[in-house]
């Protein structure tokens, strides 16, 4: 499933966010201390090894709706942008601090002259914002800021689950068309 918004393909596939080569950027669903930990954190940490914690480390803390870029070490891409969600319930208000997750990352990948990044669905895992709810924002976001976009043509989400792919479909799918 695709969609084009001014020049932007927008995509959603099903897999694992560390395995996308083909991607210039990943992003990260991260923790204020940019450390490993469990889900799309735990799984990026493993597999670009030590030396991302300790690049890191002079990042730290970042604040919910926050975004920074690092290297991708292991990692088959160039870089990682890593961005707090906002914990559903806590962060308020939730849907402009995930959309800020959003443009603060794209924005970071033009700025570095980044062609392709890949989004896992954040703060939908263990910091439980509702994947419908996030699915939206994240689409509405990504195809607000497409316009701006200069080098940036090609914004992939991985989802985990056949589930989770139905429902970002379903909100790619809901955008409004282009005029
Ligand atoms: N690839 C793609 N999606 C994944 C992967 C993967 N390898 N692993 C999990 N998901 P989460 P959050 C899905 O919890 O809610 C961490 O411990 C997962 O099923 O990773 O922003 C950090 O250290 C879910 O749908 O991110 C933070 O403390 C989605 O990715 C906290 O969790 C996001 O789940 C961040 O929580």
């Amino acid at each position: 499933m695709k969609k084009i918004v001014s020049g932007v393909t927008i995509e959603c596939i099903r897999g694992n966010i560390v395995e996308q080569p083909d991607l210039e950027a990943i992003v990260n669903a991260a923790n204020a201390q940019l450390r490993s930990g469990g889900g799309v954190a735990g799984a990026i940490h493993r597999a670009a090894g030590p030396g991302l914690e300790k690049e890191c480390r002079p990042l730290a803390p970042i604040k919910p709706g926050e975004a920074v870029l690092s290297g991708g070490h292991n990692l088959p891409n160039s870089s990682v942008i890593h961005c707090l969600g906002p914990v559903y319930g806590r962060d308020k208000p939730a849907a402009e601090l995930l959309a800020n997750c959003y443009r603060n990352a794209l924005r970071l990948a033009d700025e570095k002259g980044l062609a392709s990044i890949g989004f896992p669905a954040i703060s939908t895992g263990i910091f439980g914002y509702p994947v419908e709810e996030a699915a939206t924002v994240a689409c509405r976001a990504i195809a607000e800021m497409a316009p701006a976009l200069k080098h940036v043509r090609t914004v992939r989400f991985v989802l985990f689950s056949e589930a989770d792919l139905a429902v970002h479909r379903k909100a790619l799918e809901e955008l409004p068309e282009e005029r």
